[in-house]
């Protein structure tokens, strides 16, 4: 195997369109080569979200259920009180999940709902959680505040090509998503953004969008890769479904270009079968979120992802929290390295 390359932000629309053409079993050949030098293959980063406020949000995302522009029969709520919030934590923490993503139907979190999360986040750490927010558009302060509140992953999607993207969104551009992502680097905190595939968007679309991700500077560390949740009353309830094997090359394509993030088989997973999970996995994901409940829709119920982990022989990441990103992605470089040779010894013997 080839030392691992170097991490790139400058990947062409040609290139990843050919990544996306390469005969499937050669683009998830790849993908799992590329997984192999920097992570466990086995090893699936588990975390569980939390709607924290439901509904009513003024912004018009086609595909979001909370969206006070469509009338989805959703049950709103006020922003939660930090201690419920606890309960869930540690109720996530008992059931195995390693982070706890807290998500809000905002465009902005406002003043005085600024200083309840950052409690929050303060409140979960202390569980021994990592903790993710997701809160719409952040400036420079409210992002360094929540970095000193503790919080290690913010969550900001780009959703979709630059392209496409207004089909999608009026109320809020695609450059304002970048500069929210540029406060959240600049605090020093860890980046969380992706997107959904199966809004109807084109090919290059696809493309587009993981060329967005890879170009920022460092990679996103995670990268939630959702299939749409078709939801009543949204505009894009009846959008075409996506062929799932589009989707496992995308998780693939977006291994490759960022090879030492972690890619989040994320949303529409309760739609999907095992074996397009599974095939998911090979592509190169290596994070899910876990729990009965995504924010407002449903995820697989836990006892059936435990089921599913158990068929496939994988378990849930424990990280080495002594140990740097650095040191960790060149002991397992180290690994597979160790494990192709092995190989090449078992092949050589029959
Ligand atoms: N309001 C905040 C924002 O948009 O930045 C945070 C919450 S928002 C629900 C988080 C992400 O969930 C969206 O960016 C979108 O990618 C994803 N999402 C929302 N509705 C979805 C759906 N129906 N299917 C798949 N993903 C969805
Ligand atoms: C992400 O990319 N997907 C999650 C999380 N980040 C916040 C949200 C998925 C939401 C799916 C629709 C719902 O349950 O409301
Ligand atoms: Fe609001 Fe976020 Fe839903 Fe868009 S995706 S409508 S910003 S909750």
């Amino acid at each position: 195997m080839t030392a691992a390359a170097a991490l790139r932000n400058d990947w062409t629309l040609d290139e990843i369109n050919a990544l996306f053409a390469l005969p499937f079993n050669d683009l998830l050949f790849r993908a799992q080569q590329v997984h192999r030098q920097h992570f466990d293959p086995n090893a699936v980063q588990v975390s569980t979200l939390l709607s924290i406020k439901t509904g009513a949000c003024p912004e018009d995302c086609k595909y979001c259920p909370q969206s006070g522009h469509y009338n989805t029969q959703l049950e709103k709520q006020k922003l939660m009180a930090v201690e419920q919030v606890v309960v869930q934590a540690r109720a996530a923490k008992a059931a195995g999940a390693s982070r706890f993503c807290m998500g809000a139907a905002w465009k902005r979190p406002q003043e005085k709902d600024l200083r309840v999360v950052e409690e929050m986040v303060r409140r979960v750490k202390e569980l021994g959680l990592e903790t993710c927010m997701t809160l719409g558009r952040v400036d420079g302060d409210q992002a360094s505040r929540l970095a000193d509140a503790g919080l290690d992953y913010y969550n900001h999607n780009l959703d979709t090509s630059p392209d496409y993207y207004a089909e999608i969104i009026t109320t809020r551009s695609y450059a304002e998503r970048l500069e929210t992502l540029s406060h959240v680097r600049d605090a020093g905190m860890k980046v969380c953004s992706g997107g959904i595939l199966g809004m109807g968007e084109g090919a290059n679309d696809r493309s587009a969008l993981l060329q967005q991700l890879a170009s920022l500077s460092p990679h996103p560390e995670s990268v939630p890769i959702n299939m749409l949740v078709k939801v009543p009353g949204t505009p894009l309830e009846n959008v075409e479904d996506l062929d799932p094997l589009v989707f496992v090359r995308a998780i693939a394509v977006a291994r490759i270009l960022m090879p030492r993030s972690h890619v989040r088989l994320s949303a529409g997973r309760e739609q999907m079968t095992e074996s397009t999970q599974a095939l998911a996995f090979i592509a190169g994901a290596n994070s899910i979120f876990y729990g009965d409940k995504l924010l407002t829709t449903d995820n697989p119920q836990a006892q059936r992802d435990r089921a599913l982990f158990t068929k496939l022989g994988l378990h849930s990441e424990t990280r080495n929290t002594c140990e740097s990103d650095d040191t960790q992605s060149a002991r397992l470089a180290q690994r597979a390295r160790v494990a192709q040779v092995d190989a090449l010894a078992v092949d050589a013997s029959v």
